[in-house]
């Protein structure tokens, strides 16, 4: 009997296996990219897709070029076509202040009432963040990607097809069987900024050119002429719009249009949201501004867009942007300043910090005239010298760093910073051990300045909460000699306190009076004040509620303490290590003899009988009761994992007042939701 064989001499089944292989890989990719929650290993993936690629290669006719084996098809260009725009690509005016999107939102009434629109009527918008890459738009003829090209001077852009083709994220070919015969959608193209870390990691250590920022790394991506490059590169798009359309009655509101988009396979930004006036953009502003470190992605700031498109066409367009869409801008974040100085810091761990001197300038909001070079291995990657010129970065409330040297304005004459031999607090040797990055100060505790970052600590609201008891007065606390150990404080005298510079006695009382309050604290503070290496807030939590007292914890060898949720070998070593030195023994003998107390801890009989312990969970919205940080620690004593984002994997969602689209994923991906009611009980 002879296989049956199609037109070109291909077996049937053979046929039918590859066409069943796409549609389960194209299947595969709407989950991961459009859910967001992969249905199967990214191993078994690549499993189907060698599959597909050895049947095509047996049969070659069967290839289709919007097979995702054809994703890197193309050989490399040698320069880039122009394409000219169906329809313009507009760009977007901005507001930078609250002002000017009041006056955006007073010109958007007075047109659209003089053109009969009820003025009375509230006007939805859709907003959305405003992603920091390149903007492109893709041409999808009969649901098949025919055309990339990016924006240009907004008439005429380049044609990119061959490196879109490899970003993942953009489906070759549409899903469904009612996509329009013509269908231009328009977009962001970026690098997430765990992608652009990763790459620019790598590329360091392969020696090659490293990104400023994600901007530059995905429009230079884009600008590859070999597309086998571009395809290493971690891209990924997220599209807001459309251009010329062709056989699909569009819908009246952006928002519905967007949803149809998605359901053809086109990524849209999981953080937009359809708002109610000039009110619900400025508190899409505030919230999305609050989490704007959280994000993935980099953005500059959020769009807002009118919803209703009748709206939008009755606005039209000024100069080349939509009247009926702005951008409103976040402070700039990075800036141009010069370097004059470098000096290194000794922390609290006698780690060395070089520590950019700069000329002041404005940069996220607020002044800037020190800047983090993090550890000698990176001042020598980036090959910072005193007098360059350098690029600052500050994001939110991250200490200040220098990205990147601006070689084009290297003077003659620079000075190369060297790691000192000694430290430059207390004279101590540094030593570097093999392999690591960080340069430590050899002097303990005889250092002054790790003294003083250990007091500081010691003190901070997180951990004894001594009021009062700020930087300046450590500092001349240390210097006057009055304290070497943090059990000092509690003998401090007010004769004492009375003799240092701008202290009255006034002063001096309510200092006493507010050690005397911190005496009564909390294992859980007291554990996190002793600042044992790795043992944040949520550890010491950890280590409170399982072991319960601080004998039992001081008894544990490293196994026991592994047994405690998110406690590894390497935080085990180092409150092991912590314990064993005579020296903090005795500070904790002195601290217990000079009063410092806390209540039991109340341990449930298990933490394993919790019914959150080992469950990973999600929190949204703002609670009432609880900040975030006391529901993440309350929760990680628990024994349960915390994360920031939805996915399959994950088993609850505590979502509290004004929860957005992590609440709208949870829903759609049938994620157990808690109020903050159900989660105080389960957490009980
Ligand atoms: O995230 C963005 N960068 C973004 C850019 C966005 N979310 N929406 C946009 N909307 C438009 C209009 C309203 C003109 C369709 C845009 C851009 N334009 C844009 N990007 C680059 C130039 C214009």
């Amino acid at each position: 009997m002879s296989v049956k064989e199609s037109a070109e001499g291909v077996p049937t089944e053979a046929a039918h296996r590859a066409a069943t292989l796409r549609e389960e890989l194209a299947k595969h990719n709407y989950s991961y990219y459009i859910l967001d929650a992969p249905t199967i290993p990214d191993a078994e993936y690549d499993r189907l897709l060698r599959e597909l690629e050895a049947l095509e290669s047996k049969y070659p006719s069967l290839v289709s070029p919007d097979s995702p084996t054809q994703r890197v098809g193309a050989a490399p260009v040698s320069g880039f076509l122009e394409v000219q725009h169906a329809e313009p690509m507009l760009s977007l005016a901005n507001a930078f202040s609250d002002d000017e999107l009041h006056a955006f939102a007073r010109r958007l009434r007075d047109r659209l009432s003089a053109a009969g629109v009820d003025p009375q009527e509230a006007l939805a918008f859709m907003a959305e963040p405003k992603l920091d890459g390149a903007a492109i738009s893709i041409r999808y003829e009969q649901g098949r990607l025919t055309q990339a090209a990016t924006r240009g001077d907004g008439t005429t852009g380049e044609d990119v097809t061959h490196n879109v083709r490899t970003i993942k994220s953009v489906p070759l070919r549409l899903r469904g069987t009612d996509v329009p015969a013509v269908l231009e959608v328009r977009g962001e193209v970026f690098m997430p900024r765990a992608g652009f870390a990763r790459y620019n990691r790598e590329a360091a250590e392969r020696g090659e050119k490293v990104f400023v920022n994600p901007r530059n790394a995905a429009a230079g991506s884009l600008r590859q002429l070999d597309p086998r490059l571009t395809a290493r590169r971690p891209l990924e798009v997220f599209f807001y719009g459309i251009g010329q359309v062709d056989g699909w009655d569009v819908p009246l509101r952006q928002s519905d249009m967007l949803k149809r988009l998605e359901r053809w396979g086109l990524r849209l930004c999981p953080d937009a949201e359809v708002v109610d006036g000039v009110e619900g953009c400025l508190d899409y502003y505030q919230r999305l501004g609050a989490r704007r470190d959280e994000l993935a992605y980099d953005i500059d700031g959020v769009v807002y867009k009118v919803d209703r498109r009748d709206h939008q066409r009755m606005l039209g367009s000024i100069s080349r942007s939509p009247r009926w869409a702005i951008a409103h801008k976040f402070a700039a974040q990075e800036e141009l300043t010069i370097v004059r100085d470098v000096e290194f810091q000794v922390g609290r761990t006698g780690a060395l910090t070089p520590v950019a001197r700069l000329e002041p300038v404005f940069v996220g909001g607020v002044t800037v005239s020190n800047a983090t070079l993090h550890n000698i291995d990176e001042l020598r990657r980036k090959d910072v010298r005193i007098g360059d010129t350098v690029i600052v970065r500050r994001a939110g409330d991250v200490i200040p760093e220098v990205a990147q040297v601006v070689l084009d304005r290297r003077p003659a004459e620079t000075q190369i910073v060297e790691l000192p031999e000694h430290c430059p607090v207390c004279g101590s040797d540094v030593v570097r051990p093999e392999g690591e990055a960080v340069a430590r100060c050899a002097g303990g505790l005889y250092c002054a300045a790790q003294r003083k970052e250990a007091l500081r600590h010691f003190a901070s609201r997180k951990a004894m909460d001594i009021v009062g008891l700020g930087t300046k007065l450590i500092d001349q606390l240390v210097e006057a000699d009055l304290v070497h150990t943090p059990a000092d404080l509690f003998r401090l005298t007010v004769e004492q306190l009375q003799s240092l510079e701008r202290m009255g006695q006034k002063s001096a009382e309510n200092l006493l009076a507010a050690l005397e309050k911190s005496r009564e604290t909390t294992l859980q503070r007291f554990l996190f004040a002793l600042g044992i290496r790795e043992v944040g807030e949520a550890t010491a939590a950890a280590l409170a509620t399982h072991f319960g007292t601080l004998e039992a914890l001081q008894g544990a060898d490293e196994g026991a303490l592994q047994a405690v949720p998110d406690v590894g070998p390497v935080v085990a070593a180092h409150v092991c290590a912590f314990f064993a030195e005579q020296h903090n023994l005795q500070v904790i003998d002195e601290l217990l003899a000079c009063g410092v107390h806390w209540p039991e801890v109340s341990k449930p009989a298990s933490t394993e009988d919790s019914p959150l312990y080992g469950k990973t969970v999600v929190l949204t919205g703002t609670l009432s009761t609880l900040s975030r940080e006391d529901a993440t620690a309350a929760l990680t004593a628990l024994g349960a994992k915390v994360t920031s984002t939805v996915s399959t994997k994950t088993d609850f969602l505590i979502a509290g007042e004004k929860a957005g689209s992590k609440l709208a994923k949870a829903e759609a991906l049938g994620v157990p939701v808690l109020d903050e009611q159900q989660f105080l009980e389960l957490a009980k």
